[in-house]
């Protein structure tokens, strides 16, 4: 066991890695996109364009008296990286991005849209994982990457109020000034936007500690279809007065209206943070394991996150990254953050004691500093990356009871044997897994063998077919294998309500009534 605090017998020396995440990420997302795939949702996924208009030069030019020349974009190359997503599998077509600076600018675009009934996608740092933030045909992009200001954080009540194009990871170095943090945290820190991240309800690996992301948010101001501004911004805790509108908004992926500012509350930075790695024979292990952490170290375990051998092998090969301990068929991320260094340290060593007393753990590594404790996560975050530069990846973002998730990844060895490479990973406290599968380019027939198979076999034992990362475009069909008719009926009225003409991210998110 290795320890730069906690006294251990030391197996091995920890070999860790000197890239922080942070770094790592802002040079996979600048590198991002160099292809052009105009078309390729339409035709992978034979989509028939909505009866909307089409851009003309009259409403470019509309658009550049609205906003300054320079902030319309219509250079197709410019474009590219706006029409395809992260992870390379959709792209649409659109012919123009907009870049508003505030909410009344994105008023006044929705007004001249919803007149002219022109489509719009709404984007942030276009991470999302479901095809949501892309265009599908020739829609209006709507980017809120320069709406970034901060206005203001009251260090009494932790209340942020930013605007939506805020960098997650901005927020979070803004917030440490003060003493503050964000409640989520997740690998594409570098590039996602709270709006982004409200708008898909985002989790993430604080999630354990802090919940729902809607939970934190007390108040938002968003533009609905026809410019209308939408403002339930507030700074108070508690306000029980009607409906929550807000929470319609919070992962409706761009489909009810584009939000512009958020009122956010946000947590205490923690004094100390410590971390455990571990390597287990069995997933079995690893949910004793996570029942030992909740039960010993209570109030202070931030997260539990697994992965498993051969997503270690893929950061290892693709990235280059170490792996601190030996090789082991699944590993497990331990975090606690509390308030005082001892008592953590000491309660960590309690259960790292345990864990390899009783044989569960197999072998570990406890990370103390901030340096290792990054290199330590790197191997857990960056594993969407290296499957996607190991090839296609089919990803699937599912919730399951605990004790049974790792069994749909064997289930899916098996089935798909010789076909494509199997992995799973994914936030073990929270019962979210990630199940993909690489081959090394899109193939109809796999995925014909892998959906809608993955689906019905979550929908029968109970879980979510999407437990963080959304619905968007890939996604929306499944709805039903996660949510009863009556409430799917329901969501169709509600976006009648909200957009009759169907302007705001069309296909995506819920099947059009
Ligand atoms: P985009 O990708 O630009 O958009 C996502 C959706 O929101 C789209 O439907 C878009 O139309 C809509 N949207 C964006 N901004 C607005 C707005 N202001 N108003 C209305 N609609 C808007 N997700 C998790 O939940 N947990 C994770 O741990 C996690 N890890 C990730 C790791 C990596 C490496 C990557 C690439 C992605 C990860 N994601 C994760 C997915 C993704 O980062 C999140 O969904 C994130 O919240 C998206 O933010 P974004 O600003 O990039 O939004
Ligand atoms: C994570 O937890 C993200 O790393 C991405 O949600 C998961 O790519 C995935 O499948
Ligand atoms: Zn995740």
């Amino acid at each position: 066991m290795h320890s730069s605090a906690v006294a251990m017998p030391v197996k091995r020396m920890i070999q860790l890695n000197k890239l922080f995440r942070g770094q790592f990420l802002r040079c996979i997302f600048s590198s991002r996109l160099s292809r052009s795939q105009s078309n390729l949702t339409a035709d992978r996924y034979n989509v028939k364009r909505g009866p909307y208009g089409s851009v003309s030069q009259d409403d470019i030019g509309v658009f550049r008296n609205m906003l300054e020349p320079h902030r319309v974009v219509t250079d197709a190359t410019e474009l590219e990286a706006y029409n395809e997503d992260w992870l390379r599998t959709v792209a649409g077509q659109s012919k123009v991005m907009l870049k508003p600076r505030n909410t009344d600018e994105v008023s006044t675009i929705m007004q001249h849209c919803y007149k002219k009934n022109l489509a719009v996608c709404p984007q942030g740092g276009n991470t999302g994982l479901v095809g949501g933030s892309v265009p599908v045909f020739d829609e209006v992009i709507i980017s809120t990457q320069l709406m970034n200001k901060i206005f203001s954080v009251d260090t009494l009540s932790g209340v942020m109020i930013c605007q939506s194009g805020c960098i997650l990871e901005n927020l979070n170095k803004s917030l440490s000034e003060h003493n503050l943090i964000m409640p989520l945290d997740l690998g594409a820190k570098g590039s996602c936007t709270i709006g982004g991240n409200l708008s898909t309800n985002a989790a993430g690996i604080r999630f354990l500690r802090y919940g729902s992301l809607r939970g934190s948010v007390l108040g938002i101001k968003a533009v609905l279809a026809d410019g209308t501004v939408l403002d339930t911004m507030t700074s108070v805790r508690k306000d029980n007065t009607g409906y929550d509108l807000k929470q319609l908004l919070i992962g409706s992926e761009g489909t009810l209206g584009v939000i512009t500012e958020i009122s956010l509350l946000t947590p205490i930075k923690p004094a100390c943070v410590n971390l455990a790695f571990f390597g287990a024979d069995s997933f079995e292990d690893l949910t004793s394991m996570m029942k030992l952490a909740r039960r010993s170290l209570g109030e202070i375990v931030s997260a539990i996150e697994f992965l498993d051998h051969d997503c270690m092998q893929e950061v290892q090969t693709q990235l280059g990254y170490s792996n601190p301990i030996s090789r082991y068929p699944f590993y497990m991320l331990v975090e606690t953050s509390g308030s005082n260094a001892q008592h953590d340290e000491e309660k960590l060593t309690v259960f790292v004691e345990k864990c390899l007393e009783s044989a569960l753990a197999k072998d570990g590594t406890v990370a103390t500093d901030l340096g290792k404790i990054e290199a330590i996560w790197s191997l857990r975050e960056t594993i969407a990356e290296a499957l996607k530069k190991r090839g296609y990846t089919y990803k699937y973002d599912i919730s399951l009871p605990t004790n049974e998730m790792y069994k749909l990844v064997e289930i899916m060895r098996d089935r798909m044997e010789g076909l494509c490479t199997v992995y799973g990973y994914g936030h073990l406290g929270d019962g979210n897994l990630h199940l993909n599968l690489v081959t090394d380019e899109y193939d109809q027939e796999i995925m014909s063998k892998i959906e809608p198979f993955v689906y019905e076999y979550t929908s029968e034992m109970k879980g979510s077919v999407s437990a963080e990362h959304g619905l968007g475009f890939k996604k929306k069909d499944f709805i039903g294998m996660s949510k009863h008719s009556s409430a799917v009926s329901v969501m169709q009225q509600l976006k009648n309500l909200f957009d009759p003409k169907g302007i705001l991210n069309p296909y995506k998110t819920i099947p059009s009534s």
